[in-house]
């Protein structure tokens, strides 16, 4: 993606409906993916708005318009559900501004497109878990989160990324990247590339089950990262969950899975000291309790006994992700330094080793759950 330059911004601010006086702008957050940025409106002599604007990556998200569909249509069915139940909308669901011509969205002059967000204020996205009640709050807003989108009618969203979650089409991506070797990078990572090709048989677990009939397409979130859930300053609550750029028919369990990976973890994603990188069973059970809370007893048995794969399936998925944009050059993650991608890819392998190691205790925890809920 190309730099983004004073100009641009400021077209593009200047297309939104925004009010009162811009007294700043930064960029702002960690995600990955978009860019991001957060304003401050002073209004009045009181008053003051911050808002978060984004430029939607448009090399990963080929098709924003219909992205951008997807998240209003997402939006506008929990901020019913929210009220019915009582809640806040203005803060438990995203709301985008609108641009000056009335549409959800702008497109520059560089043909990049753009969104804007009321910036969620007293309550903060964690980039790891401090406390392990912010990790239990996040399950149940994650959990919570599939069930009040469980009567979204999945038909109606569009694909944003295809195959988002087909572990086996990026394992061919995968196999494709290592073939071409366009960065000659391959040499330099034989034993990464040995311990995706040992671990092939993980790219199915899900899919005979899929063709069977025996666990669900619901409507997920498929990026339950923590920092894709703001927690409330006030009350600790898991008060809305953000990134909804990847809302498609998925599976519960890789929801569930993806938490995992991230949050379980005793390490930063990008650590390079690999003896700190565990998988946490207290922090396990934690989001488990939290998560099958938050789901209100909707997950099938099945669905439930699955879950340890999906933590497994979701890690190792995205360490092969990260090794092939390595592979690739860095062209869909960002990074921050030199073999960022790579340093990624091996925490997330060393996770898939130690979830290995602890597999009888993920199961036996997640079995003790799974007949509470039965
Ligand atoms: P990416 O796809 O790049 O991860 P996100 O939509 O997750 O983009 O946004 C990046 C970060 O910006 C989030 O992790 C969060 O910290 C912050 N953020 C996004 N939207 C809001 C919002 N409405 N209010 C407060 N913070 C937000
Ligand atoms: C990206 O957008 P962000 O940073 O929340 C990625 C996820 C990965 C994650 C790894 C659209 O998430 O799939 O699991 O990085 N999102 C997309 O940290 O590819
Ligand atoms: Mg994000």
């Amino acid at each position: 993606m190309n730099k983004i330059s004073k100009e641009e911004l400021e077209e593009v601010i200047n297309e939104f409906q925004y009010e009162g006086k811009l007294v700043f702008i930064k960029p702002y957050g960690s995600g990955h993916i978009n860019d991001t940025f957060l304003l401050k409106y002073e209004i009045g002599y009181m008053g003051s708005l911050n808002v978060i604007l984004q430029r939607m990556n448009r090399e990963i998200f080929e098709k924003p318009v219909e992205l951008m569909e997807n998240v209003i249509g997402v939006t506008e069915h929990l901020k019913k559900k929210i009220v019915e139940m009582g809640g806040d909308p203005e803060r438990e669901t995203l709301n985008l501004i609108p641009a000056k011509n009335g549409k959800k969205y702008v497109i520059d002059s560089q043909g990049e497109y753009w969104r804007s967000y009321i910036y969620i204020t007293d309550a903060t996205s964690y980039d790891k878990v401090e406390k392990p009640e912010d990790f239990y709050e996040s399950a149940v807003a994650f959990g919570k989160f599939q069930g009040l989108l469980s009567d979204y009618p999945a038909e109606s969203l569009h694909d944003t990324i295809r195959g988002f979650h087909d572990t086996k089409a990026r394992f061919l991506a995968f196999q494709n990247a290592v073939e071409k070797d366009i960065c000659g990078r391959k040499a330099s990572v034989k034993k990464e590339i040995e311990f995706v090709l040992e671990h092939e048989k993980l790219t199915t677990v899900f899919d005979t089950l899929i063709r069977k009939g025996e666990i669900p397409l619901r409507v997920t979130h498929n990026d339950t990262k923590l920092n894709n859930v703001m927690i409330d300053d006030k009350t600790g609550k898991g008060l809305c969950v953000i990134d909804l750029d990847t809302i498609m028919p998925g599976l519960a369990m890789n929801d569930f899975g993806d938490s995992i990976r991230f949050g379980a973890s005793t390490a930063a994603e990008d650590e390079i000291d690999l003896t700190k990188v565990s998988c946490d069973m207290n922090l396990y059970e934690i989001y488990l309790r939290g998560f099958l809370k938050g789901c209100n007893g909707k997950l099938t048995s099945k669905e439930m006994e699955l879950l340890p794969f999906g933590a497994k399936v979701m890690t190792f998925e995205c360490g092969m992700r990260f090794l092939t944009d390595y592979l690739e050059g860095d062209h869909y993650f960002k990074i921050h330094r030199e073999n960022h991608n790579l340093d990624r890819c091996r925490t997330q392998f060393k996770l898939v080793e130690d979830m290995e190691n602890k597999w009888e205790i993920m199961q036996k925890i997640t079995e003790k759950y799974r007949r509470m809920y039965k």
